[in-house]
């Protein structure tokens, strides 16, 4: 039985529950309940707040997590990064009023800095030979510059709306983060098989998002121009139709190129354009 640790509420508690359900893994819908048992597949789940996390992976509590890499690299507890998840997505940076003309790294010498990410930014600081002090709060780290706790402030930054609401431009990006899957180091082997597992169907889920299943039919003396629109995983599977001198070209696109794929195969004599969801990409 594998023990997974997640966030129990915040911003990755929906997203890490929705991969779980998506991998085709029950698990209950009360997360109030510290731990619940999966009752389809060996994995019960322990619920935390995220600070939390990466030190119950790493002294083996839980022998998995999902949790923000600037979590990870913040509390500097041994762990092994098993997997990327692509949610969460965010970045550390430092932040400084916007009237203040920003001269590069140097103008943090002899500075303060408000930030909840110590570690992180004073790894940043020593590698580049600045000396800055660092102020380490808890929350509402943004508020710092304006009522004079600090020069500047190093914290996370998504779509940048809280730093232009207090006045603050990003002036140094030190860190890009997204959720990962994180595991106790040297798993034994049983476990290790049950995470392969697990980690080769959050492959699939993660793969078949955004991904849409285009069906088109060509005329076969237009095949390689459609074929060179149409870029695909492996190989597009083509299959004649009835209608001799016709064939049908499948393959999985970007939901992004949709568009501007089909009104490049109509300019070459496609018809009937199928677009269809894709549920699911096992490989
Ligand atoms: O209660 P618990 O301790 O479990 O949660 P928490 O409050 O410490 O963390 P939570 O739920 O806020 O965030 C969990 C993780 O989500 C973080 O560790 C990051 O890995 C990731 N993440 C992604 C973010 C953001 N995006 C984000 N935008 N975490 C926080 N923010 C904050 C940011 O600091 C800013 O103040 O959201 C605010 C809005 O950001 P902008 O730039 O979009 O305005
Ligand atoms: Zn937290």
């Amino acid at each position: 039985m594998l023990r997974i640790a997640l966030q129990s509420k915040g911003r990755l508690n929906e997203k890490s529950v929705e991969l779980l359900r998506e991998a085709g893994i029950s698990i209950g819908e009360n997360n109030r309940r510290l731990l619940s048992r999966s009752p389809n597949f060996p994995v019960e789940v322990l619920y935390l707040r995220d600070d939390d996390i990466p030190q119950t992976v790493s002294c083996g509590i839980a022998d998995l997590g999902i949790v923000g890499l600037n979590e990870v690299e913040e509390r500097g507890h041994p762990v092994d990064i098993l997997q990327h998840l692509g949610f969460g997505k965010c970045r550390l940076s430092l932040a400084i009023p916007a009237y203040i003309g920003y001269t590069g790294p140097g103008f943090f010498e002899g500075r303060k800095v408000a930030t909840s990410y110590p570690r992180i930014l004073k790894a940043y600081f020593e590698e580049k030979n600045i000396r800055c002090e660092i102020r380490e709060i808890a929350g509402s780290v943004e508020i710092s510059p304006s009522i004079g706790l600090a020069d500047g402030i190093f914290d996370i930054v998504s779509s940048g709306g809280t730093l232009v609401q207090n006045g603050l431009a990003e002036v140094e990006k030190v860190m890009d983060s997204d959720a990962v899957l994180i595991g106790t180091p040297g798993l034994d082997g049983e476990k290790m098989q049950t995470v392969r597992t697990l980690m080769s169907r959050f492959t699939s889920v993660l793969r078949s998002r955004g991904k849409k299943y285009m069906l088109v039919n060509v005329p076969n003396d237009r095949i390689d121009e459609a074929l060179e629109i149409i870029p695909s995983m492996k190989s597009p599977t083509l299959l004649p139709l009835a209608d001799k001198g016709w064939s049908a070209i499948h393959a999985v696109i970007d939901e992004s190129e949709v568009w501007d794929m089909a009104d490049r195969l109509k300019a070459i004599g496609a018809e009937d354009i199928l677009v269809l969801s894709m549920e699911k990409l096992i490989i």
